[in-house]
C-alpha cells in the first residue's frame, strides 16, 4: 500500500475563545503501514467531544495539549484493513483512541473489538462507550441517588446527560433535566422519562423555573456545564446534597478565569459534597458499566440518540456545533461505510 494516501485533520493554530474552522487544517498524507503488533484501521465513525477544546489549548490538563501542526486524536470506530496483531484480522470492527483521520495505525493492545451483532457499531462511541461509562459511574458512584431523591442533570440532552438522567430514574430518583431548547426538553420528558425539564436559554428567571421543577429541593446534581446553570442549581441544594462535577462546557471557551468558586456558602450551609469526576479513573471497571448499560437497553429501559454529521471533511463543523448545542445525544461524524 506504499502509494496509498489518507486524509487527516491537524491542529492549525490554538484558538482564543470560541474555536473556528481556521484552527483546523485538512491534509493528505501517505497512508501508514502497520508495524509489529500494529493494526491499520479505516475510520467508519469519528467522535467529537467537548474535552478536545482543552487539548487545543497549551495549558496542561488531564489530557496533554496537542502540538500545533500535529494530527488530533479522537475516539474512532473503524474496520481493520491490515493486522499484524494476533487479536485482529481484516474485516474486524474495532474501537480505540485513534486520530482525526480516514485511516490510522494503532497498537493492537489499545484496540477493543466491537460486536456488530450486539448493537449499532456507532454506539461504541456513545451510550456503549466513553460517554455512557461516564454517565453510569458519575451517577452511581458519585451522586449515588436513593429512591425519592430529586436529581438535577445539566447538559441533559447531550451524550452524557441524557444517559445520566435515565440511570438516576432507574435508581428511583425524580429527575430534572436542564437543556438549551424546547425540542431537547420535550425529548427528555416525552421519550426519556425525565420528570421535568427546564430550558435554560429561554427561562426569564432560571432560578424560579428550577425551583418550580424541584419543589422539594435538590439532593443530587450531575453537572456537565458549570456557569449560571450551576449557580441556579446550587441555590436549591438540600442538606447533605451530593454534586458530581463532570464537565464545565460553559467555561471551556472563556478567555479569563472566573474569580473563584461560586456559591460555596450553599455548600457550607447544606454540608454538601462536591466531587470532581474523571472517567479515566474507571478504566478497570469499564466492562461492568457496559454490561449494565447494555442490559438496560436490551430491557427497553434506556433510550439513546445520536446526531450524525456526514463526511470526514465536516468533522470541525461537528465539533464546533457542540458549543452551540447543535447536537441531541451523542455527536458523531460518519466517515465511511463498512466494506
Ligand atoms: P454533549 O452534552 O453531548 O454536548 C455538549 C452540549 O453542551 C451541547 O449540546 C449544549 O447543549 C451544551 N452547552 C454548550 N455550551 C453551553 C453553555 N454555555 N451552557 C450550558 N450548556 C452548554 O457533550 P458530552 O460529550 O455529553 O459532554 C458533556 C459534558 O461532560 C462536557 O462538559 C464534557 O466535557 C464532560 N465530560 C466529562 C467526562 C469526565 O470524565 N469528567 C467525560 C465525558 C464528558 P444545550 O443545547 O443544552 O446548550
Ligand atoms: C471530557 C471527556 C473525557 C472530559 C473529561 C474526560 C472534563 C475524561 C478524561 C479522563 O478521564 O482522562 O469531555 O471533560
Amino acid at each position: 500500500m506504499a502509494d496509498a494516501t489518507t486524509r487527516q485533520w491537524r491542529l492549525a493554530s490554538r484558538p482564543t475563545g470560541e474555536p473556528t474552522a481556521e484552527n483546523f487544517d485538512l491534509v493528505t498524507v501517505e497512508r501508514p503501514d502497520p508495524g509489529h503488533d500494529e493494526v491499520l484501521v479505516r475510520t467508519l465513525y469519528l467522535s467529537v467531544d467537548p474535552y478536545m477544546r482543552g487539548r487545543m489549548s497549551a495549558a496542561e490538563s488531564y489530557a496533554d495539549p496537542w502540538a500545533v501542526g500535529d494530527p488530533m486524536a479522537a475516539g474512532v470506530v473503524g474496520e481493520v484493513i491490515e493486522s499484524n496483531h494476533d487479536g485482529f484480522e481484516a474485516g474486524d470492527v474495532v474501537t480505540g483512541n485513534l486520530l482525526w483521520a480516514e485511516h490510522a495505525v494503532a497498537d493492537g493492545d489499545e484496540l477493543r473489538q466491537v460486536d456488530p451483532e450486539l448493537a449499532p457499531i456507532s454506539t461504541a462511541l456513545g451510550v456503549l462507550g466513553m460517554t455512557g461509562v461516564t454517565a453510569y459511574f458519575g451517577m452511581t458512584d458519585v451522586v449515588e441517588p436513593v429512591p425519592g431523591d430529586t436529581v438535577v442533570v445539566s447538559g441533559a440532552a447531550g451524550a452524557v446527560g441524557s444517559v445520566t438522567g435515565q440511570v438516576a430514574s432507574l435508581a428511583g430518583a425524580r429527575v430534572v433535566g436542564v437543556a438549551g431548547s424546547e425540542r431537547k426538553c420535550d425529548w427528555l420528558t416525552d421519550d426519556l422519562g425525565f420528570d421535568a425539564a427546564v430550558n435554560y436559554r429561554e427561562a426569564d428567571d432560571l432560578g424560579a423555573a428550577l425551583a418550580d421543577a424541584c419543589p422539594d429541593g435538590v439532593d443530587g446534581y450531575f453537572d456537565n456545564v458549570g456557569g449560571p446553570v450551576t449557580d441556579a442549581v446550587f441555590s436549591l441544594l438540600n442538606v447533605r446534597a451530593s454534586v458530581a462535577v463532570c464537565g464545565q462546557i460553559s467555561q471551556y471557551n472563556a478567555t479569563e478565569q472566573p474569580t473563584g468558586p461560586r456559591k460555596l456558602g450553599q455548600v457550607l450551609q447544606k454540608r454538601a459534597t462536591v466531587e470532581g469526576f474523571l472517567v479515566g479513573d474507571y478504566e478497570d471497571r469499564w466492562g461492568e458499566a457496559l454490561t449494565r448499560l447494555g442490559a438496560f437497553i436490551e430491557a427497553g429501559d434506556l433510550s439513546y440518540r445520536e446526531s450524525v454529521v456526514d463526511g470526514f471533511e465536516n468533522a470541525p463543523e461537528a465539533f464546533l456545533g457542540l458549543f452551540d448545542g447543535e447536537n441531541i445525544g451523542k455527536q458523531l461524524v460518519a466517515v465511511a461505510d463498512r466494506e
